[in-house]
């Protein structure tokens, strides 16, 4: 019965803290390195680090979906990698200088056979994690493949006035179906912060791109959410207008906003037995500013907390498990292994150069301590590499999803 008492007495001692709402040295909970059955149960459910292309979960816009028209007619409107054609113009209303287009209307569009020349010499290849701005969740995590964007632009021959670069995709001939994004020029040329480039994509996962991730090729932009990768990629127009005209701008967003990082669980009990410990597993998305900590906090719902600290920054979180790159990495990966030449991994050992991914996603674990019967609250949240804590430095939903995640667990005897 005394460890019952500790058990009751930690009880206390928290709720206390909730009402008190100082800030708190971390508890000494059971590490996740203490054996648990239910624990390793847990880790042996997790998602593989990388999504398998037909298991990403889709978003994509379009009556009929583009993806869904039948081959025969993906032909007839250029979606197959064979009769793919890109319009690469000047924008007539605000012309940038070019020397050279590519129009279907002329014969003279950008085609596969072009940009597979190009890949020849260019392509490169990169981890990420695919997340819709507006759902919050990340879809998937591949590994892509394409041309730095780049090497089209320049064969234009720019000189002068180019300051943006806008693109759409496919979308049944229909204006109103239109999906657009843009890029300032300098971003598509130059790559800061060590970011790899945007990229004409066409494989994922080392296989080639299928028609729902946007087949025969894509848009992809590193350090953004999923609106500013247009899939089914048909037109590019290079202009001097310097302000974007993105379709997600209409939505109220945010579309200047780099991936944030974040934590929510996985898998996680709903009903416990009293006094057990509770293992939990669930993954953080690491964005433009890194990740150091993924941290827990489970509390008796519905105690007040001060309205003065609405990220409950004093409460006493605990570290979870930050887990290492996996052993299998999942995705239908050619052979289970990384490609050769992905950014961020050693060409040698094929480990990864860091870790966790930058841009990408990562798995955590926790085991948090027995309780007595009650309802519970939990949450979870990541300090970036500047120790910021979620959902901070930008806590606006129009920027991305970071709110924090609050899961609802129950502590009872079994029946
Ligand atoms: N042409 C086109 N491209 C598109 C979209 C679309 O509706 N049409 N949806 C965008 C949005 S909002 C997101 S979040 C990503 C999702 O990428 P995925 O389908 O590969 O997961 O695709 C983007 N590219
Ligand atoms: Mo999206």
């Amino acid at each position: 019965m005394s460890r019952q008492k500790d058990y009751l007495n930690e009880h206390l001692r928290l709720t206390r803290r909730f009402f008190l709402g100082g800030s708190a040295a971390c508890l000494s909970w059971p590490s996740l390195r203490a054996e648990s059955p239910e624990l390793t149960a847990a880790l042996a459910k997790l998602e593989p680090y990388f999504t398998v292309p037909a298991d990403f979960r889709d978003v994509s816009r379009g009556k009929p979906l583009p993806h869904s028209l039948p081959e025969a007619k993906r032909r007839e409107v250029g979606l197959t990698r064979d009769t793919w054609k890109l319009d690469v113009i000047s924008d007539p209303d605000n012309p940038a200088t070019l020397s050279k287009q590519f129009t279907r209307r002329d014969g003279t569009a950008f085609e596969f056979a072009d940009l597979m020349r190009l890949a020849e010499k260019h392509a490169v290849r990169f981890p990420k994690v695919m997340t819709c701005l507006n759902i919050g969740c990340p879809l998937g995590t591949g590994i892509w493949e394409g041309v730095p964007l780049r090497h089209l632009i320049w064969l234009t021959n720019p000189s002068a006035n180019l300051r943006r670069v806008y693109y759409h995709g496919f979308h049944n001939d229909d204006p109103k179906q239109l999906f657009r994004s843009s890029l300032p020029i300098g971003r598509v040329l130059e790559d800061p912060y060590d970011l790899p480039p945007v990229v004409l994509c066409y494989k994922l996962n080392g296989q080639w791109l299928d028609p729902k991730r946007g087949a025969p090729v894509r848009i992809v932009v590193p350090e953004a959410y999923g609106f500013k990768s247009v899939k089914w990629l048909i037109r590019m127009t290079l202009t001097n207008l310097f302000h974007a005209n993105d379709t997600y701008a209409d939505g109220n967003n945010d579309i200047d906003s780099p991936l944030k990082t974040f934590a929510a669980t996985l898998l996680v009990p709903s009903v416990v037995k009293p006094l057990t410990p509770i293992p939990v597993t669930g993954y953080a998305q690491v964005g433009i500013s890194g990740l150091s900590k993924v941290q827990v906090w489970i509390h008796p719902a519905g105690n007040p907390w001060p309205a003065d600290d609405p990220y409950f920054t004093h409460a006493p979180w605990t570290d979870a498990e930050v887990l290492g790159p996996p052993k299998e990495w999942g995705g239908n990966l050619p052979g289970g292994k990384i490609p050769v030449d992905t950014m961020g991994f050693d060409p040698k050992t094929g480990q990864a150069k860091s870790w966790p991914l930058r841009l990408g996603k990562v798995h955590w674990a926790a085991v948090l301590p027995g309780l007595p019967a009650g309802e519970y609250t939990l949450r979870s949240r990541t300090l970036d590499e500047k120790k910021q804590a979620q959902p901070m430095p930008r806590p606006f939903r129009k920027s991305g999803h970071s709110a924090l995640e609050t899961v609802n667990i129950s502590v009872k005897p079994a029946d």
